[in-house]
């Protein structure tokens, strides 16, 4: 058996820091290149190899491929919801192009298997609110949900056509103490744990009884390496699986952050980014990645909660 060399591209965002540590545990520190487009994040450092690396340029992701004996690939670089809409034709450019020349460089030099993340921004405002299932209507308002429902396309195309092993998983909103998220929707629910710690206030650009489904890292970098861990026999979604965890309002988890600073307040600013959080579904049915790998989560919101402050402090 080929032992396995791992190229993580977007490993200094928020899910690469810890995708990668997680990966070089499991596969060794040499065996896992980080990548990215920025500098190497600060908890990278002296884990193992880093490239600086630009996905949009396909002919120098090739040479690495070739020259580090690449056989498999996470692709984690994207523009997320939000900032999505400020830049829709980058965000664009980025999401399908950077997926498209993965995608091509796995088939041509084929490679044992692909990971790439899609999200519940697939889902519009015609998809069902609650337990939203894995097939439904799906009409994505946002730049970013209709980048990653193409992307879905592509992946099933490649795997079909091509039998290009790749796996994928509709994050929810992802909470995380290492690395800082970038740009999404989501993102209230990371900051909202800073600035209580730091200032015991918190102005959010959502409304307080906006139900989002969301996940904690811990969760995510697990389901992601079950996936990707999982014979392939047992992957019968070659598009994107749900996947679910917790589902909270600004409300509740201010309440929640309240047990353990009581005199921690929030302000409800609501942005335009309400309107994106409207169009998704409040929680995720993710019965077929319970039956497929096994799928379960470990983090409700108030063991999240007491996680997070033991490490931010
Ligand atoms: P992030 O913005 O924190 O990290 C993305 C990384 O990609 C950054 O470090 C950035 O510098 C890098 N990058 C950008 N352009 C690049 C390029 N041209 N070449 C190489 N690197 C480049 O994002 P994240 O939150 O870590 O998300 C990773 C993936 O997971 C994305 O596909 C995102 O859509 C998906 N996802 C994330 C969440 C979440 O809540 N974080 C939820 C659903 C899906
Ligand atoms: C975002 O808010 O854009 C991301 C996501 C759910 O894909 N966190």
């Amino acid at each position: 058996m080929t032992k396995e060399k791992i190229l993580v591209i977007g490993a200094s965002g928020q899910i690469g820091v810890e995708l990668t540590i997680a990966l070089r545990k499991i596969y060794g520190n040499s065996q896992v290149v980080a990548s990215d487009l920025r500098e190497e994040n600060d908890l990278l450092k002296g884990t193992g190899p880093y490239v600086s690396l630009d996905v949009m340029n396909k002919e120098m992701l090739h040479v690495q491929v070739i020259r580090q004996n690449i056989t498999q690939i996470y692709l984690l670089a994207a523009i997320l919801s939000a900032t999505g809409e400020k830049s829709p034709g980058l965000a664009w450019h980025l999401n399908m192009q950077g997926l498209l020349n993965v995608l091509d460089i796995a088939r041509e030099e084929k490679l044992n298997k692909v990971y790439w993340p899609s999200s519940i921004a697939v889902f519009g405002p015609t998809s069902p609110k609650k337990d939203c299932p894995q097939q439904t209507i799906i009409e994505p308002i946002t730049v970013y949900g209709i980048s990653k429902y193409a992307g879905e396309f592509w992946c099933n195309y490649f795997n079909h056509r091509y039998a290009v092993d790749i796996r994928s998983i509709r994050y929810p909103g992802l909470i995380s103490y290492k690395s800082s998220p970038g740009g999404g929707t989501t993102d209230y629910a990371v900051e909202i744990y800073h600035e209580a710690l730091e200032c015991q206030h918190y102005k959010c650009f959502l409304k307080e009884d906006t139900y989002l489904p969301m996940m904690y890292m811990p969760d995510a970098i697990r389901a992601t390496i079950e996936l990707m861990e999982a014979p392939a026999d047992r992957i019968s979604i070659r598009t994107s699986y749900n996947v679910a965890a917790i589902s909270f309002s600004p409300s509740e988890i201010a309440a929640e952050i309240k047990k353990h600073i009581p005199s921690f307040d929030v302000e409800y600013r609501p942005d335009y980014r309400q309107a994106i959080a409207d169009s998704w579904p409040q929680s995720i049915n993710d019965s077929i990645a319970q039956r497929d790998w096994g799928w379960k989560p470990e983090f409700n919101l108030s063991k999240m909660t007491a996680d997070m402050f033991q490490n931010l402090k």
